[in-house]
């Protein structure tokens, strides 16, 4: 008994200092946009009574029975002013579950709500659920679409890891209460990475797609796409059209993926996605922008070269390390965005930023060019530019 009650006590403080601590921006950004000292999301922040059976007959130990691996991955909306995360939560079993957390200020003080959503599953059951993308789409619904896995059927019985990845769609009016639709159907064998675009495109569902031959590689497809579909209550894309392609010797060269919804702007829709690269120690995935045109959404209108946003300092250690990725944001009334990026599949953060800086960023920094060459060359007329500058208003500055 005295072994349950000093345990619960240390736990009931630590936790309470977790989800009672202040987030602060990390001075110095890259005028981009502001990093924060801490993540807002981590296993920690889960519910006591998740983990542990509280009841000292039948948990004298105090015991994790239901431990929490980590929190990632999450899909965001605003509903009725409150910051809401749709996170990735993943036990110590390795599946994966979603759970809301709710903020005031979506920096801090995420507090999950006291149960993991119960989304429901089609005829074929889920073997494993992730990567939530919430829109809020003009027929009035909000959409959560992320990935089924499945054991691969024709799996020989030896290959245990052999999987079928697909798009799970449901809806709800308030992240509470959910319907499940069918999977999307589309002509990939698998299916990574599915948003739906908040709009109709000619009367139709728009989804940005991931066409991929494997599990892991993307093989000869690749790339984010566009596929549209009559109805979303059996929703089929017969035809996907890429929108941004893989690349070679770029951050994108293996593969890449729609993040979050993209936003509606003056200038375009504004999308952030995520690209990774084969190194050495594994693949890289970091976080990049692009800007679509408002009538085209196949057309790219900017694209700056390189990455927006990559592992840093502690971000780049976790499950699996040296990665970034991004599911979710929110534009505010204010035009501030909080872009709400995972670390390491293992915890989440924020970045903040303005749309204004964020649309500068996309329209102004440089394409890639593709070549050592030509990126010196771009390099040597952005010192051309400033030396010729300086010369001009500062020539005390330029020795
Ligand atoms: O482990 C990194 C990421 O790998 C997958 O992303 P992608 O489909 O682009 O390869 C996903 O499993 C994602 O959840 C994970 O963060």
């Amino acid at each position: 008994m005295e072994i349950f009650e000093k345990r619960l006590l240390r736990i009931q403080t630590e936790h309470d200092r977790v989800l009672s601590q202040q987030n602060l921006p990390i001075e110095y950004g890259n005028g981009i946009y502001d990093r924060y000292q801490l993540p807002v999301l981590t296993a920690a922040h889960v519910p006591i009574f998740w983990e542990y059976d509280l009841n000292p007959d039948t948990n004298p130990f105090l015991m994790k029975r239901f431990g929490i691996n980590s929190t990632f991955n999450a899909g965001a909306i605003k509903l009725n002013g409150r910051y809401l995360v749709v996170a990735r939560v993943e036990g110590y079993d390795r599946k994966s579950f979603f759970a809301v957390a709710e903020s005031e200020n979506g920096i801090d003080h995420f507090k999950f709500w006291e149960y993991p959503l119960q989304i429901p599953e089609t005829d074929v059951p889920d073997g494993n659920v992730y990567d939530i993308r919430i829109t809020r789409h003009e027929d009035g619904w909000i959409y959560g679409l992320f990935c089924t896995e499945r054991r691969d059927p024709n799996a020989a019985p030896e290959d245990q890891s052999a999987a079928i990845a697909q798009c799970g769609i449901a809806r709800t009016k308030d992240l509470k209460t959910w319907q499940r639709l069918p999977d999307l159907k589309t002509p990939s064998p698998q299916q990574r990475n599915v948003v739906l675009h908040p709009e109709f495109v000619n009367g139709q569902y728009a989804f940005y797609t991931r066409p991929q031959d494997g599990f892991i590689e993307a093989g000869t497809g690749g790339g984010i796409a566009l596929g549209l579909s009559r109805s979303i209550e059996n929703a089929e894309i017969e035809k996907e059209d890429i929108v941004d392609q893989k690349q070679y010797h770029t951050v994108y060269e293996l593969k890449n993926g729609q993040g979050p919804t993209p936003i509606k702007t003056t200038k375009g829709w504004l999308h952030l996605a995520h690209g990774v690269r084969s190194t050495a120690a594994g693949l890289r995935y970091v976080l990049y922008l692009f800007l679509t045109d408002l009538d085209d959404l196949t057309k790219m209108i900017c694209k700056p070269g390189g990455y927006f946003l990559a592992p840093e300092g502690e971000e780049r250690i976790g499950d699996v390390s040296n990665v970034v990725f991004c599911n979710g944001w929110i534009l505010n009334e204010d035009g501030t965005v909080f872009i709400y990026y995972a670390s390491s599949d293992t915890r989440l953060h924020v970045a903040t930023s303005t749309l204004e800086k964020l649309l500068n960023y996309v329209c102004n920094t440089p394409e890639d060019s593709f070549s050592s060459a030509s990126s010196s060359e771009t390099l040597t007329m952005l010192i051309n530019k400033n030396l010729t500058y300086l010369n001009l208003k500062h020539p005390e500055s330029v020795g």
